[in-house]
């Protein structure tokens, strides 16, 4: 018998708000799992505290499957993005504490190595095209081989994805929602435009990806789909919110631009006739936001079957201790597309020791034991928790749309 003897949640905001879940045994093992939710990061926090970490006090470590099935059956309220990211936080500490007692880096527990590297893409944010495709240069300078590029359009203020400086992107700024402008019929006028230069600027070789972000109606995601078919983008994501799945076999009949949702998704039931109908061709669902390593990996299974790829989401949003687990992950999940990876601020990375490294387009797993990332807890609590939520969107008339 091993039995969980501590679990203990660390709020720190080295750059930004993370939550972390530490976990620790009476063998001395321990295990750190991320349960971060931008701007609504203490909902996850008391779920945690409060209804969680009494029950795992006492129970085995080792059984991982159990007390997955424990927290989402045992729930009773099923799904959502707080009860799936306590339960991820809980589920990649359990399985960085297996990994360790194993002596075995995580992906090769997973079943090992299905590539030598995980193909990353970075963030191009600029305020107009001039100054998005000379970021798509320094990216390309830095060796990306896939670069997500998202632009200022005129008249619109605040468009998705505008970063703040050359190598961050941060989107939760304000204590209260900033509000934002949204113009369908500028941005579907200017995108194209947009493609157009990159692929004048940068060749046909460069991986290109957009994020829609949720903005368009399924008969305009379609159109822009076709609008950018010459451009041949790697994908084109969040065309259309999708909590109605079927929205997406409209954009389907309309474009052969591949496509990519999910980032907001939980379970596998957010996906499940989006995978089957074959409608979308790279999932974004991560171990943070999908209740850890054990779901993914059967969401991930299941979307195989359908020739969908994976393509976790990595925004800044996804603690270090997020993206090391993604690396091991991608680096044995046989149906892996891409992986996003936005870089953490330096003290970021201070706070969460790491041994994930970024080389040539790709990142590359460590083969310490575990998932390779831990938490320095004194320099965390330099770090007080800041509120910070996401802005919000408005069209010109001042009607509420999705940001
Ligand atoms: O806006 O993670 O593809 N990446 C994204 C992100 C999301 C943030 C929200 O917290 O859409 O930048
Ligand atoms: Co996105």
């Amino acid at each position: 018998m091993m039995k969980i003897t501590k679990a203990r949640v660390i709020v720190c905001s080295p750059g930004r708000n993370f939550v972390t879940l530490k976990i620790e045994t009476d063998q001395g093992v321990y295990g750190i799992g991320d349960g971060t939710l931008n701007g609504r990061e203490l909902a996850v926090v008391s779920y945690l505290e409060d209804h969680v970490i009494p029950c795992l006090i006492g129970r085995d470590p080792r059984r991982i499957e159990d007390i997955w099935q424990y927290l989402y059956r045992g729930a009773y309220w099923r799904r959502g993005p707080v009860t799936m990211r306590a339960i991820a936080a809980v589920d990649v500490a359990l399985w960085d504490i297996k990994a360790k007692m194993a002596g075995m880096p995580l992906y090769d527990l997973l079943g090992g190595r299905s590539r030598d590297g995980v193909l990353v893409y970075g963030h191009a944010n600029g305020k107009d095209i001039d100054h998005t495709s000379e970021q798509v240069g320094l990216y390309r300078d830095m060796g990306y081989k896939a670069i997500r590029a998202q632009s200022g359009i005129p008249g619109v203020k605040g468009a998705y994805g505008v970063g703040r400086g050359d190598m961050y992107y941060e989107p939760a700024d304000s204590a209260l929602p900033t509000e934002t402008l949204w113009n369908t019929s500028s941005y579907l006028n200017f995108a194209p435009r947009l493609f157009e230069r990159l692929r004048a600027d940068h060749g046909e070789e460069v991986h290109l990806l957009h994020d829609v972000h949720h903005r368009l109606t399924p008969i305009e995601a379609g159109r822009l789909g076709k609008d950018l078919e010459p451009y041949r983008l790697f994908w084109m994501e969040d065309a259309t919110p999708a909590e109605n799945q079927e929205a997406f076999r409209l954009i389907r009949q309309h474009t052969t631009t591949p496509l990519a949702v999910g980032e907001i998704f939980n379970t596998l039931w957010d996906a499940k006739e989006l995978i089957s109908e074959q409608l979308i061709d790279y999932l974004r669902m991560t171990i943070v936001g999908s209740g850890g390593v054990t779901h993914l990996r059967r969401v991930a299974d299941f979307a195989s079957v359908y020739q969908v790829r994976t393509g976790c989401h990595g925004a800044t949003d996804l603690s270090p201790v997020t993206l090391g687990t993604a690396v091991h992950f991608d680096t044995w999940v046989p149906n892996f597309g891409i992986q996003e990876y936005m870089r953490h601020a330096p003290e970021t990375d201070d706070v969460f020791p790491h041994d994930y490294r970024f080389e040539d387009g790709y990142l590359h797993a460590g083969s310490a034991p575990g998932h390779g990332v831990d938490i320095d807890e004194a320099l965390a609590a330099k770090y007080p928790y800041s509120p910070k939520q996401l802005p919000v969107a408005r069209l010109q008339d001042g009607s509420m749309w999705n940001w």
